[in-house]
């Protein structure tokens, strides 16, 4: 089946937004909340085995603060907190860059008439403002299908998000490739039996990619159609 849609993730696979990003976003959002909780890179490394942000600070709570947890206000201090890191990573935005070959793959695939999709786990408004800073407000356009957050009830590595994409897509699975950087992503698409290309971001380089199409460090040197070749010789092998 011909490659027709490529779907990407966005945290770590566009940019290095969780290195970069939601990480000093948090940490900000925890100090102006006025809680003495704080990120460090190793331990946020083991956080991101949780997606989403809300369940990430649940967690966090749940296993370094649980008497925060017992008390009535928890509910509504998550949300407090979700919100202040949102505005935080919005007003850092700008300064993110894409990582090597993002913009360029994205143009190559829509000069060849490629349909393009975005299945994340983030919150939308964090896509919408990344797209149109770094690849222009047209950018939002570019892409068919926005599928990110609280759109499905379960987050990566569940496969709803990329189902939903599909589904909005109206395309099956196999002629579409996915484009992740973690092992949950690369578990979400899988699961949803959609081929996969992976470029590992910062906090991802130990994971086990097995299952992948193909695992490169970036799309730098990634043509549009080696991507077309490697869904080609992959469709073939599951067949
Ligand atoms: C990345 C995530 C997100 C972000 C935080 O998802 O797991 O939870 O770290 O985003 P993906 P929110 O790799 O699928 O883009 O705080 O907005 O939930
Ligand atoms: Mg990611």
């Amino acid at each position: 089946m011909k490659l027709q849609a490529l779907i990407f993730d966005v945290d770590g696979t566009l940019a290095e937004t969780e290195r970069d990003g939601h990480r000093p976003a948090f940490n900000a959002a925890f100090l102006e909340l006025g809680l003495a909780w704080n990120w460090d890179v190793a331990l946020y490394g083991e956080l991101l085995a949780v997606a989403g942000g809300r369940e990430r600070i649940r967690h966090y709570a749940q296993t370094h603060d649980p008497a925060r947890v017992a008390h009535a206000g928890f509910d509504a201090l998550v949300l407090a907190l979700h919100a202040a890191k949102t505005r935080r990573y919005l007003a850092l935005v700008d300064r993110l860059q894409l990582r090597p070959g993002v913009r360029e793959l994205i143009k190559a695939a829509r000069s060849a008439g490629l349909r393009l999709a975005i299945a994340t786990t983030t919150t939308p408004d964090n896509v919408y403002a990344l797209l149109a800073s770094h690849l222009g407000a047209d950018a939002l356009a570019w892409f068919e299908v926005i599928a990110a957050g609280d759109m499905v009830a379960r987050k990566k590595p569940a496969p709803d998000i990329y189902q939903y994409c599909l589904e909005q897509l109206d395309l099956p699975a196999a002629s579409c490739l996915a484009v992740e950087d973690s092992a949950i992503g690369l578990a979400a698409a899988r699961a949803a039996g959609i081929l996969t290309l992976v470029t590992p971001s910062a906090y991802c380089l130990a994971e086990d990619f097995r299952g992948a199409a193909a695992v490169l460090a970036d799309l730098g040197a990634c043509e549009l159609g080696e991507l077309q070749a490697i869904h080609r010789r992959d469709i073939a092998i599951h067949a």
